[in-house]
């Protein structure tokens, strides 16, 4: 028991709500930069600032999404009506969360691995996160499938760091979101992606045992088991959810509360129905939800264009895909329900 107690079980309760997930708002500068200039929208703190402040102040939004994950420069932002975004983000309901990584680097002497970094002088960037009202946060590993990896250093190294950055979260009273990314790119099958998840579910949660992480006060947000977006052989929505709840059942302790999913490039339509597949299936001891980036956003920016005239529209389209996100993280999705609004 720390002192934080109370500020970790009242988090967690409000992110493991049933029918509510994430929104992944973190791009950091330069992502975000890429995902407008896309779309021909220039990328200024200003835009950023009213991005995301059009999200978060979507209408209904808070019967669907429970916190939303900040970008430093965001959390430090204004909105138009002069509150900060933390700030802001607690009178309509919703919970403040911050990246608290500082992204990715390749390991010498493996073939282009990576790791995450941002460990040096963590913990008192969390305590001054805290103070300025992130209730949780966000770390993200990741690893490349292929014959040979990931190898059994990146492995390592990455639950290392998960489970490190878990620990001083959760000394800072913030509710870790511990996201092991397995990259979607390649032409593996979904056995071979079976295979490396499993592994790399079972590595993390060892090194949160060793950390003595309290998984009671920890989310997990992992990929989904799935064939490569280069794979020839594609599977069902039917087969992703068995193959996934598969895999967490080996790997995932029941005393996790709620696993909240990354979108890692699937169409929006997919990671809906691919969510809906698990929740469908009987007896998972975890509350099975969402922490989509682009499968939340994709459409909404699309209708956004950068153009304050478009607000009301692009609102309209990103509550109507929380909506249908909401629904399958309690198996109540139907791929009839995705109409013209919904995917823009
Ligand atoms: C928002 O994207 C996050 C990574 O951003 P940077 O690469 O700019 O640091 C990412 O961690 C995101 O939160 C998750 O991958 C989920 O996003 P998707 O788009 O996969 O649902």
């Amino acid at each position: 028991m720390n002192n934080y107690t109370k500020d970790l079980e009242s988090t967690i309760a409000t992110l493991s709500a049933k029918g509510k997930g994430i929104l992944a708002a973190d791009e950091s500068a330069g992502t975000i930069t890429k995902r407008f200039e896309a779309l021909h929208i220039s990328s200024t703190e200003d835009t950023r600032r009213a991005y995301r402040e059009l999200l978060a102040t979507t209408p209904g939004i808070s019967e669907y999404i429970a916190g939303i994950i900040l970008y430093e420069e965001t959390l430090n932002q204004k909105a138009s009506n002069g509150q900060l975004f933390p700030e802001l983000l607690k009178k309509l309901g919703i919970l403040p969360g911050i990246k608290v990584d500082k992204g990715l680097v390749l390991i010498p002497n493996t073939a282009e691995e990576q790791t995450t970094q941002g460990l040096d002088g963590l913990n008192e960037r969390l305590a001054e996160y805290k103070a300025k009202g992130a209730c949780f946060a966000k770390w993200r590993a990741v690893y490349h499938i292929s014959n040979n990896t990931p190898t059994a250093l990146a492995l390592r190294a990455n639950a290392e760091g998960l489970a490190t950055y878990a620990a001083l979260c959760q000394a800072n009273g913030i509710v870790p979101i511990v996201e092991p990314e397995i990259l979607i790119d390649g032409d593996h099958t979904i056995e071979r992606c079976s295979e490396v998840t499993e592994s790399v579910l079972h590595s993390v949660f060892h090194a949160l045992h060793k950390h003595k992480v309290k998984l009671e006060w920890t989310i997990l947000k992992p990929s989904m088991v799935i064939h490569g977006n280069k794979s020839t052989t594609k599977t069902t929505a039917e087969q992703v959810g068995k193959a996934t709840v598969t895999i967490l059942r080996r790997t995932v302790p029941a005393a996790i509360p709620t696993i909240n999913f990354l979108s890692g490039g699937q169409t929006p339509e997919d990671a809906t129905a691919n969510l809906n597949a698990m929740n469908v299936l009987p007896g998972n001891p975890w509350n099975l939800s969402y922490s989509y980036a682009r499968a939340l956003q994709d459409y909404c920016m699309k209708t956004w264009k950068g153009d304050a005239k478009n607000v009301a529209a692009a609102q309209k389209v990103f509550l109507e895909r929380a909506k249908l996100n909401s629904l399958a993280s309690v198996g109540k999705y139907k791929a009839s329900m995705e109409t013209e609004t919904t995917t823009a």
